[in-house]
């Protein structure tokens, strides 16, 4: 998988993107992730990539001509199956979505910024538009690095134990059960018995168990949707 990522604020990705797992799927040759400076593709003397928002108001606007100059710079070395805009008001982002995401070639991603891009930007060049929940950040670099890594994780390869993958919190619809290791008893609190049973099929039931349990409680929307499916 081809990422790229188009930002005002390139650096800030740049120690995440080099020290996580996102690093180490980089290094195994799972996924190509590239991040790109806004101002690298303005069109005048000042490299100038935001103004003032028409109508007044608070909070600057990324100007349309460096992001659309860079959208189409990209394009002629590849095409993208989706082009993502990170931004508050987007469809909000989940592990469906990113099980989606994990089977493209080609993803480029704008993070938005200050008040967002002006709106003919969207019009023109964007194909999805994402959230990653009801709260505002300050840029939606974090955001695109909380998509990118959902979905990369997923890609055979990227992750050491692909078997873990399909346990996951949310990939069956359930939150995670509890997990333990060693020592047995820590503090006085003891792992349960079955998960020492050996007792292959006790074990599932128990996780099973213990998911809808926490499930149902935690999250009762999950629940509901769960007992529908
Ligand atoms: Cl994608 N961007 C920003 N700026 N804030 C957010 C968000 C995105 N998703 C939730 N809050």
């Amino acid at each position: 998988m081809r990422i790229d990522v188009l930002s005002a604020v390139p650096f800030v990705m740049e120690s995440y993107l080099k020290h996580s797992i996102l690093a180490k799927a980089q290094e195994k040759g799972v996924v190509t992730i590239k991040v790109h400076d806004l101002r690298d593709f303005a069109t005048d003397k000042h490299r100038q990539i935001d103004d003032y928002p028409y109508g007044g108001g608070g909070g600057m606007v990324l100007k349309p001509e460096p992001i659309g100059n860079a959208i189409e710079s990209l394009s002629k070395e590849r095409t993208y199956d989706e082009i993502i805009y990170l931004t508050p008001d987007g469809e909000v982002f989940n592990q469906a979505i990113a099980n989606a995401l994990s089977l493209k070639k080609n993803l480029l991603f704008l993070a938005g910024h200050y008040k967002g891009v002006d709106e003919r930007v969207r019009q023109l060049y964007i194909t999805k538009e994402l959230s990653i929940g009801d709260y505002v950040l300050t840029g939606g670099e974090l955001a695109a690095l909380v998509v990118i890594d959902a979905i990369v994780r997923l890609i055979p390869g990227a992750v050491g134990d692909s078997s873990a993958i399909l346990e996951d919190s949310f990939q069956d619809g359930l939150l995670a059960p509890p997990v333990y290791t060693r020592p047995v008893v820590y503090k006085g609190l003891e792992v349960p018995e079955v998960l020492r049973s050996g007792n292959a099929k006790a074990i599932q039931e128990w996780r099973l168990k213990m998911a809808l349990e926490k499930t149902r409680k935690r999250r009762p929307d999950l629940f509901k949707r769960y007992l529908q499916r």
